[in-house]
C-alpha cells in the first residue's frame, strides 16, 4: 500500500497524526495585529482556526471510517488524502508559531482561550510541519500498519487444513473450552497476528519518536502524557500508586484462581506460581472472566437478538435523562460482525466516533449476544453520550473532549458497573438463576476478575503503560520485544506464556492500542479508578445505597450528576473536576474499599496454600 500520510481524531477525539507539508498563510491577516490585545487576537485566531479545521476534520474522520469499516485499498488511499489536507492545516508553521506566540502571553489570556491553545498546540505536536519527510514517512507506516491488523484473518491450525476463525471465536474457546490443547491452540493462534505486525511497529517507534522530539517532547510517551498536564514521572508513580492501593487483593485473587483453574483442568499450576496465559479467558489476562462456577454472566443473553445489547444499553442512558441517541447513530454505526461471505474486513475492536465534533456519533462493533459485548456496549454508548453532553455552544470546538482522556473511558465503564448491580439485574430481567442465588462474596469475586476491575490494573498500569514507557524511550532493543514484554506480564501479572516466544513473533503487537491508540493505555487504568471514585459517591450520596448492591436505574438527579461533568468538556482542570464531583483527588480508595468483604474471605479461602508468584517479586 501507499500513502503519503495521515492525520485523524482518534476514537475520544484527540487528533493524531502527520502532514506532508507546511502550506504558508493559511491564516492570513489572523498574525499580530499592531492595535489588538493577545486576548483579541488569540479571539480572532482560535475562530478563524476552527472554521478552517472542522470540515477538514470531518472529511478526515469519514475517510477513516469507511476505512476502518470496510478495509480496501481504495478506502486506505481515500483516507491518507483527507489526512494529508488535515495534517496540512493544524500541523502547519503558522499555526504552530501563533499559538508558542500566544502562549508565551498567557497573563493576558483567559483560561478557556489558554486550554484551547494547549490542545491546539499539541494537535500540532503530531504533525509538525517542518519535518515534512518524517511526518510523511510515519503516516505511511501509520497506515500500513492499520491495514495489516485489520486485514488480518486468524487460524487456528488442524490436520486437516487450518480453520478460518473469527476474535469473537477465539475468545468464545477462551471463555468456555474445557480442553488445555484447545486452548492451547486457539490462544496461539490468537498471536500469530504479532509476526506481521511486527517490523512496522519498530518503524512506527522510530518515526513516532521523531515527530514528538520536533516540539521539543522527549518521546512519543511523553508527548501522550503531556495531555494530562503531568510528566512521564508523574504518571510512572500514579500508576505504581494504584497498582500498589490493590497488590494485596490482586495476589489473593491470583492464588484462588490459579487453584481453582488447576482443579478446572485436571492439572498442576507450573512451579514459579504464575498462572499460564492460555489457562485464562482473555487473550491477553487482562480481565479473568467466567471462573467462577455456578455464575453464568452470558445465560440471560442466550436467544437474545443481538440489536437488544445497545439497545438495552440506551435504555439505561435514557433512563437517567439523557436524551435517546439520534437516528443518525443507528443509521451509520457498523455494530455487527462482517458476514465472513461477503469478504468485507473490519477493525475488530470496539470504538466510538465523534466523526462532526458535533451531532454525528457513531460506533464501530462486532456485538454478539453475550455478556461481554454488553458491557462493552455500555463503555462505548458512554463515549458516545460524553460527546453529545459537550456538543453544545457553551463548549468550543478544541475543548470537546473530556475533562482528560481517562474520563471519556470511565463514564461507561462507570454505568457498565451500574448495569451489573444485581438490583438493576433482577428489575429488568437479566438476573440469571445462579447469579441470583450467589452470596455476597461470591458475586464481589465474579465482578473483581470481570472487566476493567481488579486483574485489570496489573495489566493496564502495570505491563502496558511499563512496556510502551521502555519502549518508547528506547529500553528495549530490537530484538528483545517479546523477552521485554513477558519480563512484564510476570512481574505484574503473574502469568506466563504456554511456550517459548521467538522474537520473531511479536505478542506486544497482539494488542490493537500498541498499535493504533499508542501510549495512552495508562488511560483505561486511571478511568478504572474514576469508576470506583464516581460510584462510590453516587451510591453513598445520592442513591442512600450500598456501592455493592444498588439501582441506578430510572434515577434523574445521577443522570444530572453525570452530565454535570459530561457537559463540561476539556473546559475545566480535570483534577478540579474529580475533586469537586467526588471531594478526593485520583486513587484507588474507593476502588480497595468496594472490595473489602473479599479481601477478607480471600485471606481465609488462601490459608495454608501458596500466594504470590516467581521470585523475587
Ligand atoms: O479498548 C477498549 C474499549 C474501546 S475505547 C473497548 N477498552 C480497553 C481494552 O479493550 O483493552 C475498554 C477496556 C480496556
Ligand atoms: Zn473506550
Amino acid at each position: 500500500m501507499s500513502s503519503d500520510s495521515v492525520v485523524r481524531l482518534d476514537r475520544r477525539g484527540f487528533l493524531r497524526g502527520t502532514m506532508a507539508a507546511a502550506s504558508a498563510g493559511i491564516f492570513g491577516s489572523a498574525g499580530a495585529l499592531a492595535s489588538a490585545t493577545p486576548q483579541q487576537e488569540a479571539d480572532a485566531f482560535l475562530a478563524r482556526f476552527v472554521e478552517g479545521w472542522l470540515p477538514r476534520l470531518t472529511a478526515s474522520d469519514e475517510a477513516d471510517w469507511a476505512a476502518s469499516t470496510d478495509v480496501s485499498e481504495a478506502h486506505t488511499t481515500a483516507k491518507v488524502a483527507k489526512s494529508i489536507e488535515l495534517g496540512q492545516y493544524v500541523g502547519s508553521p503558522e499555526v504552530i508559531e501563533t499559538v508558542r506566540r500566544l502562549l508565551d502571553q498567557k497573563a493576558m489570556l483567559n483560561d478557556l482561550t489558554i486550554r484551547q491553545l494547549e490542545k491546539i498546540r499539541l494537535h500540532a505536536a503530531e504533525a509538525p510541519g517542518t519535518i515534512p519527510e518524517v511526518v510523511k514517512a510515519r503516516a505511511e507506516a501509520e497506515a500500513n500498519q492499520t491495514a495489516t491488523q485489520d486485514g488480518f484473518t486468524f487460524h487456528i491450525p488442524r490436520p486437516e487444513g487450518a480453520r478460518e476463525v473469527s476474535a469473537n471465536e477465539i475468545d468464545r474457546i477462551l471463555l468456555e473450552s474445557r480442553d488445555l490443547d484447545e486452548r492451547r491452540a486457539a490462544w496461539e493462534a490468537s498471536k500469530e497476528i504479532g509476526r506481521p505486525l511486527r517490523e512496522g511497529l519498530l518503524k512506527l517507534r522510530d518515526l513516532r519518536n521523531k515527530v514528538a522530539r520536533e516540539m521539543g517532547f522527549d518521546n512519543f510517551f511523553a508527548l501522550q502524557v503531556a495531555d494530562y498536564g503531568m510528566s512521564v514521572d508523574e504518571m510512572l508513580t500514579l500508576c505504581d500508586r494504584l497498582i500498589d492501593q490493590m497488590r494485596p487483593l490482586h495476589r489473593q485473587l491470583h492464588a484462588w484462581a490459579r487453584r481453582t483453574l488447576a482443579e478446572r483442568y485436571k492439572t498442576k499450576a507450573p512451579g514459579d506460581g504464575r498462572i499460564p496465559a492460555h489457562w485464562l479467558s482473555n487473550r491477553w489476562g487482562q480481565d479473568w472472566p467466567g471462573l467462577v462456577e455456578g455464575i453464568d454472566m452470558d445465560e440471560p443473553f442466550r436467544g437474545k437478538p443481538r440489536e437488544f445489547i445497545t439497545e438495552q444499553a440506551e435504555r439505561f442512558y435514557a433512563s437517567l435523562d439523557f436524551p435517546r441517541l439520534p437516528s443518525s447513530f443507528w443509521a451509520r454505526s457498523d455494530l455487527y460482525p462482517a458476514d465472513p461471505k461477503s469478504g468485507r474486513k473490519k477493525n475488530s475492536h470496539a470504538s466510538a466516533w465523534h466523526i462532526d465534533l458535533d451531532r454525528d456519533v457513531r460506533s464501530l462493533m462486532s456485538i454478539e449476544a453475550n455478556s461481554q459485548w454488553f458491557t462493552t456496549a455500555h463503555h462505548e454508548l458512554g463515549h458516545i453520550y460524553y460527546y453529545i453532553s459537550y456538543s453544545t455552544p457553551i463548549v468550543p470546538y478544541p475543548l470537546r473532549a473530556g475533562a482528560n482522556r481517562a474520563f471519556h473511558e470511565a463514564i461507561g465503564d462507570l454505568i457498565g458497573l451500574a448495569a451489573g448491580q444485581r438490583p438493576y439485574l433482577k428489575q429488568v430481567g437479566l438476573l440469571s438463576p445462579g447469579a441470583a442465588r450467589a452470596d455476597a462474596t461470591t458475586f464481589l469475586l465474579d465482578q473483581a476478575l470481570d472487566g476493567s476491575s481488579v486483574v485489570f490494573l496489573p495489566w493496564s498500569a502495570g505491563v502496558m503503560t511499563r512496556f510502551e514507557h521502555a519502549f518508547y524511550s528506547g529500553q528495549i532493543g530490537d530484538g528483545e520485544q517479546n523477552a521485554a514484554w513477558w519480563k512484564l506480564v510476570g512481574q505484574y501479572q503473574g502469568i506466563a506464556p504456554p511456550g517459548p516466544r521467538p522474537e520473531t513473533l511479536c505478542d506486544p503487537a497482539t494488542k490493537t492500542h500498541i498499535n493504533d491508540d499508542p501510549a495512552q493505555y495508562y488511560d483505561y487504568a486511571i478511568a478504572t479508578a474514576i469508576k470506583y471514585q464516581l460510584h462510590d459517591h453516587i451510591a453513598r450520596e445520592i442513591l442512600k445505597q450500598d456501592p455493592r448492591d444498588c439501582n441506578y436505574y430510572g434515577n434523574k438527579k445521577v443522570g444530572a450528576f453525570l452530565r454535570g461533568i459530561l457537559s463540561l468538556g476539556a473546559t475545566r482542570d480535570w483534577n478540579a473536576v474529580l475533586r469537586e464531583a467526588t471531594g478526593e483527588g485520583l486513587s484507588a480508595r474507593a476502588m480497595a474499599a468496594y472490595f473489602q468483604p473479599l479481601g477478607d474471605w480471600l485471606a481465609k479461602e488462601n490459608h495454608g496454600h501458596q500466594v504470590g508468584w516467581g521470585s523475587p517479586e
